[in-house]
């Protein structure tokens, strides 16, 4: 928040894409006297007004209190005068306190039943598990990432540029053990992801329910930031899931399940604790987990190059 002490007026810089649904009591986006700035995704580049205020109250220069706020994110040169700069997010994320939405439908339920049927069909024979990087190898999963609704709760929530960082299609066959632990999607020994600039999804293509495995997830827990992990113990084909270090896996006392149907979807913040339990039902559950990215979100912890799949913006 900005803080023009000249004229007791409030300037609110807040998540790119957020500021339509921007509420905080008490105080007014965009009426006389509190104007909303939009930050550009990644904090690079220019401020930029949603609204030049011009109009209203006298207030200290437009010009000055970009500075101010460009000086406070550490994109610009150090200002004079007689407002004071101090930068937190404001208002509400879409996912709300407790760092995730659920219900999104990503698909009608017929036709996610449909490529249910399909992928069932064609990895039945190998029992495949795991298809990193589902996106890049099939059609559906091309069209899956780009599905309207979805992008948009997903633009709200990161900004207008987004990109696919990675995908993974999960299939949790009957009978056999494939539980994944507590987990975090936004860090693993690769990368680490900025929670203001990502954001995970999970796409049911058949319903998942917590017989079958659907995730659990435990609301509010990203709020204590990333935590140390370590790789599971398994022999499994799939590979070694990271779990949450001294987290014992199974269902936790305030976890939640996530149920969702055919063609639903929800977005989690990647710091959320969640994981899923193995299949006890005679068919197959089929999931799509991706992880979306604003500019400026993969922070590499070697020299890996990250292979981006970007859907919208320009400024990849
Ligand atoms: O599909 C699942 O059961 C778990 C997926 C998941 O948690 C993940 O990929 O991050």
């Amino acid at each position: 928040m900005l803080h023009d002490t000249c004229n007791g007026q409030a300037y609110f810089l807040t998540p790119p894409g957020t500021a339509r649904n921007w509420q905080q009591d008490g105080t007014q986006a965009l009426g006389p006297g509190s104007w909303v700035v939009l930050a550009p995704p990644g904090w690079r580049g220019l401020l930029r007004w949603l609204h030049d205020p011009t109009g209203g109250p006298p207030h200290t220069r437009t010009d000055d209190l970009a500075r101010s706020l460009a000086t406070a994110v550490g994109t610009g040169e150090d200002t004079e005068g007689c407002h004071t700069a101090e930068i937190r997010y404001a208002g509400p994320s879409p996912l709300g306190e407790s760092g995730y939405r659920t219900g999104l439908e990503w698909n009608t339920d017929g036709l996610a039943r449909a490529r249910a049927a399909e992928i069932i069909t064609e990895h039945r024979a190998g029992q495949t598990e795991v298809v990193r990087g589902a996106h890049l190898l099939f059609d559906w999963a091309a069209h899956a990432v780009r599905s309207p609704d979805l992008l948009r709760v997903v633009q709200e929530t990161i900004g207008g540029s987004v990109a696919v960082e990675n995908t993974f299609l999960m299939i949790k066959w009957p009978g056999r053990d494939f539980p994944v632990p507590w987990h975090q999607d936004g860090t693993n020994p690769r990368m680490q992801l900025d929670p203001e600039l990502s954001v995970a999804a999970w796409l049911a293509l058949t319903d998942a329910t917590s017989i079958n495995g659907c995730l659990q997830v435990i609301p509010g827990s990203h709020a204590a930031g990333y935590l140390d992990y370590g790789r599971e113990e398994s022999d499994a084909r799939r590979g070694k899931a990271l779990g949450i270090q001294g987290m014992p896996d199974g269902p936790h006392s305030q976890g939640v399940w996530l149920p969702l149907d055919a063609g639903q979807a929800c977005l989690m913040d990647v710091r959320l604790l969640h994981r899923s339990d193995s299949n006890m039902t005679v068919g197959a559950r089929v999931g799509l987990n991706i992880r979306y990215v604003a500019p400026g979100a993969i922070r590499l912890s070697g020299p890996h190059s990250p292979s981006l799949y970007p859907l919208t913006g320009s400024d990849w």
